[in-house]
């Protein structure tokens, strides 16, 4: 890593709270979460809501007519052209997808020319599967945003990846947008635990001035909420990280994951982000 964590000027606490959300996911069956969205109308409704809620972005995962995990380039598209068409939300389309599609697949996303995409620092356990992300495919894609004009944004599942990412930044420079924002990922099996020392421990070695938000997984996803906002951080709710809105009581839609959100934003005196002071944030082109 280039950044001795200590000698860092400290980062200035956001004045507001981006709240990303991720309606759907690649993991999840429509049959066992009946609130998940799949198909273009559900996820333009949950879109709606869920700005009116307080989400700035939304990270996208598309399925098929059987509600199985796609990256069909025609429908990324379309569904592109959707949520601009029905809303002001930064259009991130994950290049993750699920952990059977393929490299080829995973690049071609930004063929939708979509606002931003995510860009995962790292291979990682993914439960009983392996999502991977090779050194090599990390820059094929990276180039490839900074070529398409596409606004990266880091996940990092591991704190390994953390110094994938800042070999990434050494080696290619900043990314399009010209502004560094991570999403970390805590609480998947075999990846960092989702609690508050995680968090820290995280957030001090992210490069300077990068910009982040955190999302925990499943029941961690309540104590990483509360370690981001205390630790003047943004945030990523939504059905593809969690399905269980307290012990017992599935979670009704994503919109109620975003209230909750901007419900915590506010009582830190950090309130929801507009789209339109999140694009200024992470350098997000205006798209008129
Ligand atoms: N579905 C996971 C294998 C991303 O969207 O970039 C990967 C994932 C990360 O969800
Ligand atoms: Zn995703």
């Amino acid at each position: 890593m280039t950044a001795d964590p200590s000698t860092r000027p400290a980062a200035k606490p956001a004045a507001a709270t981006l709240i990303t959300v991720a309606p759907t996911g690649a993991e999840l069956e429509k049959s066992a979460v009946p609130a998940l969205p799949v198909t273009l109308a559900e996820l333009v409704a949950a879109a709606k809501e869920c700005r009116a809620a307080g989400a700035a972005i939304i990270h996208v995962h598309i399925r098929d007519s059987e509600a199985r995990p796609s990256l069909d380039l025609g429908a990324l598209t379309d569904t592109v052209h959707a949520l601009r068409a029905a809303t002001d939300l930064i259009v991130q389309l994950s290049t993750g997808g699920a952990v059977t599609d393929s490299f080829d697949r995973r690049l071609a996303v930004l063929d939708a020319a979509p606002d931003g995409c995510s860009l995962t620092c790292g291979t990682v356990n993914f439960g009983d599967d392996v999502f991977l992300n090779p050194w090599p495919f990390m820059c094929d894609l990276y180039v490839a945003t900074q070529e398409r004009g596409v606004v990266p944004e880091f996940e990092l599942f591991d704190i390994g990846q953390i110094a994938a990412l800042h070999r990434l930044l050494d080696t290619f420079g900043p990314p399009h947008g010209g502004h560094v924002h991570c999403d970390l990922v805590l609480g998947v099996p075999g990846g960092m635990p989702g609690d508050a020392a995680t968090v820290a421990q995280a957030v001090a070695a992210l490069p300077a001035g990068a910009t982040w938000s955190a999302t925990g997984v499943g029941r961690t996803s309540l104590p990483v909420m509360f370690a981001a906002l205390a630790a003047g951080g943004h945030l990523r709710v939504g059905l593809e990280d969690t399905i269980t809105f307290a012990r017992g009581r599935p979670v009704v839609s994503n919109a109620e994951l975003v209230e909750r959100a901007a419900t915590l934003a506010d009582l830190a005196q950090r309130p929801a982000m507009t789209p339109e002071r999140a694009r200024a944030m992470l350098g997000v082109q205006n798209r008129n």
